[in-house]
């Protein structure tokens, strides 16, 4: 949690299906920190704590969480059963798999059945960091800040890109 966010409600859960998705899944939490959006962070693994995942699914709205944001990789059905858990909207993240370099974790997440939503996202760092950012695009309407974070946020990417046009030159 950053210093600035201690006392803050918890409004974004970071779940990954193992320590081993922390690789990935770092990036999300860089990004949200960036934002100033407090967070928190749990193993909670589909196949291997399944008990865990439904009380963290079917608690997480009367704790105050507003968005959920699930990165699995392999069999990658932690997104699709929180989501199936809660209301609250679930933003899947496909770790790259060794096997088979994430396609499969993408296809795991991204083939919900209608009627049961997950916000599927690109594999690897890409989904991970644009996770948080969609999650920031949601909170936004509530919480102003966090618009304001992700605006200033989107300038300095320009800002940055604009300031070195000439990549031979970094
Ligand atoms: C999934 O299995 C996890 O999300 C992880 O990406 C994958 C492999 O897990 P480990 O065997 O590395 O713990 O459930």
């Amino acid at each position: 949690m950053p210093e600035e966010n201690r006392d803050a409600r918890v409004l974004v859960g970071v779940i990954m299906g193992s320590a081993s998705d922390w690789n990935t899944m770092q990036h999300c939490v860089e990004t949200l920190k960036k934002l100033l959006i407090p967070y928190e962070v749990r193993v909670v693994s589909a196949h291997r704590t399944p008990d865990l995942l439904f009380s963290y699914a079917a608690d997480a709205e009367a704790r105050g969480l507003e968005v959920i944001i699930a990165g699995a990789g392999g069999a990658a059905h932690l997104p699709g059963m929180v989501a199936a858990k809660t209301v609250l909207p679930v933003l899947g993240v496909p770790v790259q798999s060794k096997a088979l370099n994430g396609l499969d974790s993408l296809l795991s997440i991204v083939q919900m059945p209608a009627g049961v939503p997950v916000g599927t996202f690109a594999i690897g760092k890409p989904g991970a960091i644009n996770a948080a950012l969609f999650a920031a695009g949601m909170l936004g309407g509530q919480h102003p800040e966090f618009r304001a974070a992700l605006k200033k946020y989107r300038n300095q990417q320009a800002e940055a890109i604009l300031a070195c046009p000439d990549p031979q030159e970094q």
